[in-house]
């Protein structure tokens, strides 16, 4: 491992470097680990943005703690809070942003490993990354169950119910409807363990709109051998402190957009993102 952070194995450590890297052929498993800043261009607040995060706006729903909405125990007993939160960003209501789309591409042009999301907004599958190639590590919306009897529940009614402010109750034995995203509280799914072997395979890390506080997923990235990047307003976790890391602070949209430039695959990604 020391040997392989001694070399600087991009060009340079920019988007160009990258570009390079990636174009040279050395990069033909390349690994996502994202989070929700991916999602913000799409209209879905983060969490821990200041102003716009959902954190700073949860005020108004008189909780304990922000977290608290996310907690197992206390939807037990108080599942309102996360009810009306869950009805600002259900899937079906957003479209892919480009960074959803360039790593769709990724997966079009046989580079993509697998991309580790946070976020449980399904977008990844809605720009159609095959579920095989995403690993969710807290689960998503795409499914519901009740917390009694294990039923699970069309996503449309548990829909419907928020639509009339409702909180779904199960068909079966009345218990309550929880969608199968993973709380403070819950295990992860079994698929993200099974999955997080990749990082000893990949040869390019990708580290998108996370802010890598939250255990196991934020300790993927330190587990990599290759060269890594982050695009991320900010600077997270260890990245930037190898010497094969390239940091660039600012939006993922525009970051990915210049280095698709970099790359020739501006039109590529334009068709994705239509669709063609
Ligand atoms: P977070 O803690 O809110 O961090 C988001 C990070 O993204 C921060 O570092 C921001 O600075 C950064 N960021 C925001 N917008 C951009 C942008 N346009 N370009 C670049 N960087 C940006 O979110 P994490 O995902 O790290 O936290 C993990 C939680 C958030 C997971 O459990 C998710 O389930 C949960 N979450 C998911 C969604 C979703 O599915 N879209 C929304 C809100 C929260």
């Amino acid at each position: 491992q020391k040997k392989l952070h001694k070399h600087k194995r991009f060009s340079s450590l920019d988007l160009k470097g990258v570009a390079d890297y990636i174009a040279s052929g050395k990069a033909k498993r390349i690994i996502l680990f994202v989070g929700a800043g991916i999602s913000c261009n799409a209209g879905i607040p983060d969490f821990r943005s200041p102003e716009t995060g959902l954190y700073h706006n949860l005020q108004r729903l008189d909780l304990p703690c922000p977290e608290a909405v996310f907690e197992l125990e206390f939807f037990k007993t108080t599942p309102k809070p996360f009810y009306e939160l869950a009805k600002q960003f259900f899937p079906g209501k957003f479209e892919p942003t480009l960074t959803h789309w360039f790593i769709r591409l990724l997966f079009d042009k046989g580079l993509l490993l697998r991309c580790f999301t946070q976020n449980i907004d399904t977008l990844e599958r809605l720009a159609g990354i095959p579920e095989s190639k995403i690993a969710e590590a807290h689960g998503s919306f795409a499914t519901s169950r009740c917390l009694e009897c294990g039923k699970q529940m069309e996503t449309a009614r548990v829909q419907e119910c928020m639509q009339r402010d409702e909180v779904p109750a199960c068909d079966h034995c009345g218990g309550l409807v929880k969608p199968d995203i993973v709380f403070f509280g819950e295990g992860l799914p079994a698929a993200f363990f099974e999955r997080a072997t990749d990082v000893c395979r990949a040869d390019l890390a990708i580290v998108v709109g996370t802010s890598l506080q939250v255990q196991p997923f934020a300790s993927l990235p330190r587990r990599v051998q290759c060269p890594r990047v982050l695009l991320n307003h900010e600077r997270v976790g260890d990245m930037g402190t190898r010497a094969d890391d390239v940091v660039v602070l600012g939006d993922c949209d525009a970051s990915l957009r210049e280095l698709a430039a970099l790359l020739g695959w501006t039109a590529a990604l334009a068709a994705v993102a239509a669709g063609d």
